[in-house]
């Protein structure tokens, strides 16, 4: 009989000698020392062996159990530390490795030249001012002198968002929020999104942004506009820069002109520009005896295509780093 209990420790002890993970121990262990099972089954036989070899049959198993139990134990804590080894050498820091080079992140081109307009603009004494993108339809168009049938304001040019709200057209908006608050002298610029409802084209988008300057002072002429854009122009694309006018129509001005440089051999148009309409000046209490403004206002997108060279403004917005690191 004790031959079976032999037999079964020797068999259990190799197989806990050579399991090679926790489960499977814990497999072993179930069959030969759980409830019912293997040694403690064997245990269950005690009752049919005669009465004088039971006691030494019942400690043979005990023994067997102990035995077992503690080779368990030991084969236990063997896998445990070969696991944590292993992991420890999976997570390893090898500092001898050369590093990996951060990304470094940069501006995006339009806000480059956002940038440098803002110097230069602030550099002659403008200050900054944002406005909402989604606009009062007011400040969009019956504050700017717009007559009421003016296509503009069509919904096939604009996005409305309800009769009274449209993403505006121009950043030129700005304007009737300022006299809305200040009383002249003010200089004035904004930079910002516009959105027009336009086919898109390498030209066009229905998403651009602006820069607008104005300001209103005591004996503002077309010669002080001209000085201005002047400056800003020679600032912005170098010393040589000539600026040209051109008679144009905006509700706003008046007289109106739009402005070309001459750079690198060409006429190259940037945007509108002309004296504050009058209308305007009174609509809120500007005494236009005492006081009168230019404005001008051009897009940012063909600021930085006229000094890059970029021939579609569509990449503006496509945000492949491919464009936007070349610059
Ligand atoms: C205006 O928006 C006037 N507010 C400019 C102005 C300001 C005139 C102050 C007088 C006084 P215009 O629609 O021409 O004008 O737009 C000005 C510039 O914005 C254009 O020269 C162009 O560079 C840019 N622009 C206009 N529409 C688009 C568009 N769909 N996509 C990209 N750029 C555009």
């Amino acid at each position: 009989m004790s031959d079976i209990i032999k037999q079964q420790r020797d068999d259990a002890l190799k197989e806990i000698a050579t399991a090679l993970s926790i489960a499977e121990l814990e497999e072993i262990e179930t069959r030969y020392l759980g409830r019912n099972k293997g040694l403690n089954e064997l245990r269950r036989t005690v009752g049919s062996l005669p009465k004088e070899e039971r006691p030494a049959f019942g400690a043979r198993i005990n023994d067997a159990v102990a035995e077992l139990t503690s080779a368990i134990a030991v084969r236990r804590t063997a896998l445990e530390e070969a696991a944590l080894v292993h992991k420890l050498a999976s997570e390893a820091l090898d500092v001898t490795l050369p590093g990996r080079p951060s990304r470094v992140g940069r501006t995006h081109p339009l806000t480059q030249t956002t940038n440098d307009i803002k110097g230069v603009l602030s550099g002659m004494g403008y200050e900054f001012v944002d406005g909402p993108e989604l606009e009062e339809y007011r400040y969009n168009f019956g504050k700017l002198n717009y007559p009421e049938d003016h296509p503009a304001m069509d919904e096939q040019n604009s996005f409305f968002v309800s009769d009274d709200l449209l993403l505006r057209t121009q950043t030129t908006t700005l304007q009737g929020r300022i006299m809305a608050q200040r009383r002249p002298p003010f200089r004035i610029a904004t930079v910002g999104r516009c959105f027009r409802y336009e086919a898109i084209d390498a030209t066009h988008h229905h998403t651009f942004h602006q820069v607008d300057v104005f300001m209103v002072d005591e004996k503002i002429s077309m010669a002080d506009l001209k000085g201005t854009l002047g400056a800003f122009a020679r600032a912005m694309f170098g010393q040589e820069t000539l600026v040209r006018f051109r008679p144009d129509f905006f509700p706003f001005v008046e007289p109106g002109v739009d402005y070309s440089i001459a750079w690198r051999g060409r006429w190259l148009e940037l945007g509108g520009a002309g004296l504050i309409h009058p209308n305007i000046l009174r609509e809120h209490g500007i005494d236009t005896e005492k006081y009168s403004g230019f404005a001008f206002g051009l897009g940012i997108e063909r600021v930085h295509m006229l000094r890059t060279g970029v021939d579609d403004l569509r990449l503006y917005l496509e945000n492949d780093l491919r464009f936007l690191k070349q610059f």
